[in-house]
């Protein structure tokens, strides 16, 4: 205790005692010189902007998952629609979040409804999907009920038209060459989406109250397919990929004359009504309608290129074609693409 005491006052007595010694007191300096101004600077160059700063994580949340949901843009869609999903996380403090992006989400049937790009769904027939999203092991599910879009004008493509069935060769491969049964009518969905064909006729202009043919009920065509309808015989040694293969369903009365195209000319229409409303039609030869392309003999009419063409010309004579006609392929013998090609699957 004695020490802690007397430390202080020791400092205090110096201090008081210093102003009084002599011996302390400088000798006053000189002025130092002016500074000479110096050179005025050159401007830098202008500084380069940084690199904009990657948005950190989302921080985790200390809160428990409580609950999942799953959300449909809309849960009753036609097959020209698409369908986004949405999943969100409720915690235990009540606290939500939007947890889409981090969640898996399956369907139930994909040859109904597909995910090409999540959270975007597509569908690709009528039906009802079961749509489950799975988050931090947790699910939630939705039903969304998809139907068929009936066929609007411009769905359909008419890509080639076989109207001389008596060309080279035996079109619909039954062994039979046949002027009638060998003709035929290739159509492309150019439409990207699923289309119902059910009810949709063919009608040419020598019978115009009884079409040449008529779709059969469930008769559906996906994004990129074809389906082709022959005047007749039998079309069963035919497939490939992405196609149908019919042969006409008319109600002629004892002689058939299967789709009846004329080989000098013709006028063939897509309709619903007896032709009071055209869908896609395609004139040729000496049809009774103007801007007609030229009858073609021993080869189809054909699309150059497949599907996006505008003019129909003699098949046999286009660069890369496989020959005088290609029922159920392009021109060039490829495949049609089909809905996972249309969708980039
Ligand atoms: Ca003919
Ligand atoms: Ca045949
Ligand atoms: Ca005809
Ligand atoms: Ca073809």
């Amino acid at each position: 205790m004695t020490t802690l005491l007397i430390l202080p006052l020791a400092l205090s007595l110096s201090m008081a005692c210093g102003g009084k010694n002599k011996d302390d007191t400088g000798t006053t300096g000189t002025t130092g010189d002016a500074g000479t101004t110096g050179d005025a600077g050159t401007t830098g160059d202008a500084g380069t902007t940084g690199d904009t700063g990657t948005t950190g994580d989302a921080g985790t949340t200390s809160s428990e998952l409580a609950s999942l949901a799953i959300d449909a843009s809309a849960v009753d869609i036609t097959t020209r629609e698409t369908v986004t999903f949405t999943v969100t996380a409720t915690y235990d403090d009540g606290s939500t979040e939007d947890v889409t992006a981090s969640s898996t989400l399956a369907s139930s049937d994909e040859s109904i409804l597909k995910f090409y790009a999540e959270p975007e769904a597509q569908p690709l027939l009528g039906g009802d999907v079961t749509v489950t999203g799975t988050f931090d092991s947790q699910d939630a599910s939705t039903t969304v009920t998809i139907s068929l879009s009936p066929i609007q004008a411009g769905d359909l493509v008419i890509n080639e038209l076989l109207t001389d069935g008596s060309v080279d060769g035996d079109p619909n491969g039954d062994g039979t060459v046949d002027a009638t049964e060998d003709e035929f009518i290739e159509l492309v969905n150019a439409a990207d989406v699923t289309i119902d064909l059910s009810g949709l006729q063919i009608l040419e202009q020598d019978f115009p109250g009884l079409p040449r043919h008529t779709f059969a009920d469930g008769t559906v065509l996906q994004a990129g397919q074809a389906i082709v309808v022959f005047g007749g015989g039998s079309v069963d040694a035919l497939s490939a990929a992405n196609v149908s293969f019919v042969v006409a369903d008319n109600d002629d009365p004892g002689t058939a004359y299967g789709l009846a195209l004329t080989n000098a000319g013709d006028n063939v229409s897509l309709t619903t009504d007896l032709g009071k409303s055209t869908l896609g039609s395609v004139s040729y030869g000496d049809a009774n309608i103007e801007g007609t392309v030229p009858a073609v003999e021993d080869a189809s009419l054909q699309l150059d290129p497949d599907v996006t063409g505008t003019e129909y010309v003699d098949h046999s004579t286009i660069d890369g074609a496989i020959g005088a006609f290609s029922p159920g392929t392009m021109l060039d013998g490829t495949e049609f693409s089909g809905p996972d090609a249309v969708y980039g699957g």
